[in-house]
């Protein structure tokens, strides 16, 4: 409605000048070209000037109404250290440009008003003045040059890759038609390496190559966490069109070109909280954030930093949006640990699982803390002999006591146990399922615990603590139905049989 109304005080303005214009040249004919020519001039000039001033006043009046909307001014201060210099940067430019956009407004309507038509006055011409070319190509030269090298020092105290020996907390951002993904490195602090031909939409999205030992650990995050105050370094690629990684808040702007990896390295140096804080204090953050909610979270309560993609990389671009959340460092690592590994979620021992059957690192020391947490239990109990606790990581060749390789970290782990309590003995008991003959079964598990006796008094614990069995078929801890219910029947326990204190 209000665009309709201003085009169309717009075509009466032009109606109207049309109007005037005709009437100017009736009233020319009548008192002749020469005053009629000079009163327009007289007039012309002078609502020209005041055409400046209203225009001058109009554009600083808005950069000073809009400021706290501008990136750089009021709550919007830049929240990343290299920020402070880019809008530096940016201030330093605008100083410049500033004092030529009013200087240039007011000579170009000042000299049409000094210099209007006079009667009697003649133009001076000339076609060339040394001093003026020197002028107006000098100075201008010398401010592009000191904005130039002001730029350039900035640019080099921000773009440069981290040192090797420097500590740094990495991921990676892969902007796709139309997401990000993002990849942290897990425990090991390192991303795995990646191959394009692996991409593979529902299993491997991002084509981690498994056989490298440094993808097991890496997971996938749906929001962007970072500590403050620590320095960061995202990778930033893309998988199809041109993106580009944009955190408006932080000054980070990079392009995501497929094929080639780009990278950026930032300190966040305020928290989500902080920000929040500081938008709190200002009067158009202080309205809720749904109109129709008026009891509702005001807008600075709901503030987040965000990712967008700055390219215009498809019809979907306007919803590659992430948040970003800066926390402290306890909240960080809190967030790092509940999240789970992409291999761990979706590969291991599957059929694209190159370790598959293998036990890994992760899960061994897993395992480890598990083992020890159940006979620390086991140990405070009225009778801890109760207590049985499964070495399920020992395992054998099918039909024989041999030992398989993998069995050594979880006996490893029992030796070491042992090793603490030393006042503590132990009873080993083999257990089979019911297929095949009882009393082979039975022969089995009393072989199979006196391997597992045997390799701890390798380990140097006193075969005097130790005491093995065989119980065969007789103690199922599961249904011998089902192929599942048999493997767990088939089993390696420790109970603990007597503690000297
Ligand atoms: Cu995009």
């Amino acid at each position: 409605m209000i665009g309709l109304l201003i085009v169309g005080i717009l075509v009466l303005i032009t109606i109207i000048a049309i109007q005037i214009g005709k009437v100017t040249d009736l009233t020319s004919e009548i008192r002749g070209e020469e005053v009629v020519a000079q009163r327009i001039t007289e007039n012309q000039s002078r609502w020209l000037l005041v055409f400046c001033a209203v225009f001058l006043i109009y554009c600083v009046a808005s950069a000073i109404y809009y400021k706290n909307s501008m990136l750089g001014y009021g709550p919007h201060e830049a929240a990343s250290a290299h920020g402070v210099r880019i809008d530096g940067l940016f201030n330093t430019t605008l100083l410049f440009t500033g004092i030529v956009f009013i200087a240039t407004h007011i000579a170009l309507f000042w000299f049409a008003f000094k210099y209007r038509r006079k009667e009697g006055v003649k133009s001076k011409f000339f076609a060339h003045n040394t001093t003026l070319e020197y002028v107006w190509t000098g100075v201008p030269a010398v401010v592009m040059v000191l904005l130039v090298v002001n730029g350039l020092v900035v640019w080099n105290d921000v773009m440069p890759d981290i040192d090797p020996s420097e500590e740094v907390i990495e991921f990676e951002a892969t902007g796709y038609q139309f997401a990000w993904d993002i990849r942290y490195p897990g425990p090991d602090g390192k991303l795995g390496t990646k191959n394009f031909r692996l991409i593979d939409g529902a299993n491997n999205p991002l084509g981690q190559d498994w056989s490298d030992i440094k993808n097991v650990d890496d997971f996938h995050a749906t929001e962007i966490y970072l500590p403050v105050n620590k320095k960061v370094r995202v990778q930033i690629t893309a998988k199809d069109v041109l993106h580009n990684f944009y955190l408006p808040h932080f000054r980070l702007k990079m392009d995501a070109v497929p094929g080639i990896p780009t990278y950026f390295v930032f300190t966040p140096t305020k928290t989500t909280e902080e920000y929040r804080e500081e938008l709190s204090k200002y009067p158009e953050w202080q309205v809720p954030y749904d109109e129709s909610d008026p009891n509702g979270p005001q807008r600075w309560e709901l503030f987040d930093y965000e990712l967008a993609c700055a390219e215009l990389c498809g019809k979907g671009h306007y919803s590659m949006k992430r948040i970003v959340k800066i926390v402290s460092e306890e909240e960080y690592n809190d967030w790092l640990a509940q999240q789970t590994s992409y291999y761990v979620q979706n590969v291991r021992n599957t059929d694209n699982d190159p370790f598959k059957g293998q036990l890994l690192d992760y899960e061994v020391a897993a395992r480890s803390a598990e083992l020890e947490s159940e006979f620390e239990s086991a140990i405070i109990m009225d009778d801890p002999s109760e207590a049985s606790i499964r070495l399920t990581n020992v395992f054998f060749n099918t039909g024989s006591a041999e030992l398989k390789a993998d069995s050594k970290y979880e006996l490893d782990k029992v030796a070491e146990i042992l090793k603490d309590y030393s006042d503590v003995s132990i009873e080993i008991s083999g257990h089979t399922d019911n297929t095949g003959n009882t009393d082979s079964n039975l022969i089995l598990s009393d072989e199979r615990a006196k391997t597992v006796t045997n390799y701890l008094i390798n380990k140097g614990i006193v075969a005097s603590r130790l005491k093995s069995v065989g119980f065969g078929e007789a103690r199922p801890a599961d249904t011998n139905d089902t192929a599942e219910g048999r493997q767990n029947n088939r089993r390696i326990e420790m109970r603990i049989i007597s503690q000297n204190i």
